[in-house]
């Protein structure tokens, strides 16, 4: 298959806009913080072994794991509550987590790649037994993502195809298809872009015919129509406030690598691209390869500006195809290419060194897995994932776990 295999893993982590309630009138349960499926202040981690991995990384496919501190759980589409709604043999190609019913517990979708997904509601139990099964478009991409497209504070979800997205409102059973083309496959990211409070949808086309790529605005009646976006190419893309005006940027690979390219918010809109490869000043390694193959964004340092983990796992380190990941931080200028942390296998405190094929950042997670609000960050490479701890803003290799990882997906 074609490079986009792998880049799927990363592809799926769409961020997720959960806006807050005003205040704490209300009696209802608050909104789970993000990824937090047992609702304990904490967000887990959630590993998938997509079945079209079978022959790489996966040591089982169709298998979801989650971490929720101390203990794991492993979820098939044998598990209890899953078994009757009979899911396809791609159970785990695609994740999202949202907490569709608002009940202060994050809920967990899982395609089977083919025709349906479950999702699996949160309790202070974890993930499950309560599911229900949802229909995927046909001719669907291996992705779902979650956003508040009507703005009625509660998570919809997004299923993109080959010629566009389905939208299931508030995870409900109904589903409207939004079309753009007959021949696309369409991957995406959510964010609010125009600071409206509904989020919008950036719909990307990778290389496939043109390789367009479109905005969808969130409207109370459902996404707008597309307009086209200066983006060429684009990719497994990523949305979080880079500048910290309050308003979600973009941030997206390049199908196949090689190129980070930037739409910052601007005046209720998108400003012309911007972006950075390895030939920018400030930026390591050698220019092409799989720059940006896999992303990840969230505030690590917690000065207000999303940062951008930005990997090319075939980069080579000490003459060895092993891979790097950098930390991008953001500024009131967006994202700032002259200050990167760079992790690598050379790195000290990072256990091995450096050899052929490692995958360092095949796929990555920032994540608050201490509850402190500064993410963790998760980096996959090969069989293992590397959880390296944030403290206090800083992601160092002091205390980094070094654990098994049975799949190369990773959420969020
Ligand atoms: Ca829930
Ligand atoms: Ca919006
Ligand atoms: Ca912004
Ligand atoms: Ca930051």
């Amino acid at each position: 298959m074609r490079r986009r295999t792998v880049l799927t893993a990363a592809a799926l982590a769409a961020a997720v806009t959960v806006p807050a309630l005003p205040g704490s009138a209300s009696a209802a349960p608050r909104p789970a913080k993000p990824y937090d499926f047992n609702g304990d202040g904490r967000s887990d981690l959630v590993v998938g072994a997509p079945i079209e991995d079978l022959s790489e990384e996966s040591a089982a496919p169709g298998l979801v794991t989650v971490l929720y501190g101390k203990r794991t759980q492993r979820i098939t589409r044998d598990s209890k509550g899953l078994k009757r709604l009979k899911l396809g043999r791609g159970f785990g190609t695609a994740l999202a987590a949202a907490d569709l019913d608002r009940d202060g517990y994050a809920d967990l979708a899982i395609s089977d790649g083919s025709t349906g997904l479950a999702i699996l509601y949160g309790s202070r139990k974890g993930l499950g037994p309560r599911a229900v099964k949802r229909a995927l478009p046909p001719d669907g991409y291996p992705q779902l993502l979650v956003g508040d497209f009507s703005g009625d504070r509660r998570p919809d979800l997004v299923a993109p195809s080959r010629t566009g997205f389905r939208v299931f409102a508030n995870g409900g059973r109904a589903w409207k298809d939004v079309k753009l083309s007959a021949d696309g496959l369409y991957s995406g990211t959510a964010g609010d872009f125009d600071g409206d409070g509904r989020d919008d949808l950036i719909a990307l086309r990778g290389s496939i015919n043109d390789g367009a790529s479109f905005l969808l605005r969130g409207t109370r009646k459902g996404l707008s129509a597309p307009v086209p976006l200066r983006l060429k190419n684009a990719w497994n893309g990523r949305s979080a406030d880079f500048n910290g005006d309050g308003r979600d940027d973009f941030a997206g690979g390049t199908d196949g690598g090689s190129r980070i390219q930037v739409l910052l918010s601007h005046r209720g809109g998108l400003a012309a691209p911007t972006g950075f490869d390895q030939g920018t000043p400030g930026v390591p390694g050698a220019a092409g390869g799989v720059f940006g193959s896999a992303l990840a964004a969230g505030d690590v340092n917690g000065d207000g500006y999303a940062d951008l983990v930005v990997s090319d796992h075939e980069e080579s380190v000490r003459g060895k195809h092993s891979g790097m990941v950098l930390i991008v931080f953001g500024g009131r200028k967006g994202l700032r290419t002259r200050s990167v942390q760079v992790l690598t296998k050379a790195t000290r405190g990072v256990p091995g060194s450096p050899a052929d094929g490692d995958g360092f950042g095949r796929a990555l997670a920032l994540v608050d897995l201490s509850g402190d609000r500064r993410p963790e960050l998760v980096v996959n490479s090969n069989r293992r994932l590397y959880v390296f701890a944030n403290r206090k803003g800083r992601i160092t290799t002091k205390g980094l776990r070094n654990l098994t990882s049975p799949g190369p997906l990773l959420l969020p």
